[in-house]
């Protein structure tokens, strides 16, 4: 690939991903989106977690404004770009490897979209949310209308998007769209620390929780109960259950307590 921007590195289980582009503010081009969806494609053997991260004061600004300026697509070149983007943050999001974001500052327009795709959000106080395509007379195309509606609501995204207004850290930790608030600078190591602690669970435990629930909320109630049952099936009577459990019946294992 001749623009390589994502940087990676294993510690332990847990695989780091870091987009390298901050002269640019981390704006996703077409290489950057194909190194993605290869990355997530073909994650390094042995890893059990991923975090996702980003060099520099901004997590990433969306689209490659100037390479869009640039290139003057067409409606069927600019659908193929989405479709690449659709594809590459699928394999973020039901790739069967828990991802936990680590943010700060622009999470913006794409930028939102990448961190939507991954499963736990830890932001900092610098971090902020935009979707500010309509100042560009653009609209969302790497997936927002479904999973950042789905975070957020709808009715949230809606306002977003007509009044491109920023929405700080702290509301994003109320509505949800955040799961952890952390110090200026510290959002990596918490999202190092829960990795670590996610990298410990049950691979098979951790695909069904990521790829699972993901793939039941598009479903009826009925087709969700009876996958739910498919895939507890086979996760329940796997053999790293028996050793587990083992481990509770004969009380060496940690309690669940407050
Ligand atoms: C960029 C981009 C970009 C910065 N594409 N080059 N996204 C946006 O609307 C975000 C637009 N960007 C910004 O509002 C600001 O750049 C930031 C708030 C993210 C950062 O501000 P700041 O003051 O730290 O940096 P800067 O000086 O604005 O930018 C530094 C450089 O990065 C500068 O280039 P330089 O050559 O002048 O140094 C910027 O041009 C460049 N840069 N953002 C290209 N986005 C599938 S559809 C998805 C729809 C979208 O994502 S819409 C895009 C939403």
């Amino acid at each position: 690939m001749t623009h390589p921007i994502l940087e990676t590195r294993m510690e332990d289980a847990v695989a780091v991903v870091t987009l390298n582009r901050s002269e640019r503010r981390n704006a996703l081009d077409e290489h950057a989106i194909a190194e993605i969806e290869h990355f997530f494609a073909h994650p390094p053997a042995g890893a059990r977690a991923i975090v996702l991260a980003a060099r520099g004061p901004h997590f990433c600004a969306g689209l490659d404004l100037r390479e869009h300026h640039a290139k003057q697509r067409s409606p069927a070149e600019f659908m193929r770009v989405c479709q690449g983007w659709h594809r590459a943050f699928d394999r973020i999001q039901h790739g069967g490897i828990p991802v936990v974001a680590a943010l700060q500052g622009a999470v913006v327009g794409g930028g939102l979209e990448l961190a939507g795709a991954a499963h736990i959000r830890v932001g900092d106080r610098t971090t902020y949310f935009a979707l500010p395509e309509g100042q560009w007379g653009i609209f969302t195309g790497g997936g927002a209308t479904v999973r950042v509606a789905r975070l957020i609501t709808p009715n949230r995204m809606i306002e977003l998007m007509l009044t491109g207004r920023v929405m700080r850290a702290e509301e994003g930790m109320q509505i949800g769209l955040l799961n952890y608030l952390t110090e200026p600078s510290d959002a990596l190591a918490q999202a190092m620390s829960l990795a670590h602690k996610i990298a410990a669970n049950a691979p098979l435990s951790n695909y069904s929780i990521v790829a699972g629930i993901n793939k039941i909320w598009d479903m009826s109630a009925s087709d969700g109960l009876f996958t739910e049952s498919l895939l507890a099936a086979l996760v329940q009577t796997s053999p790293e259950v028996q050793v587990r459990l083992s481990e509770f019946v004969e009380k060496r294992a940690a309690k669940v307590a407050a």
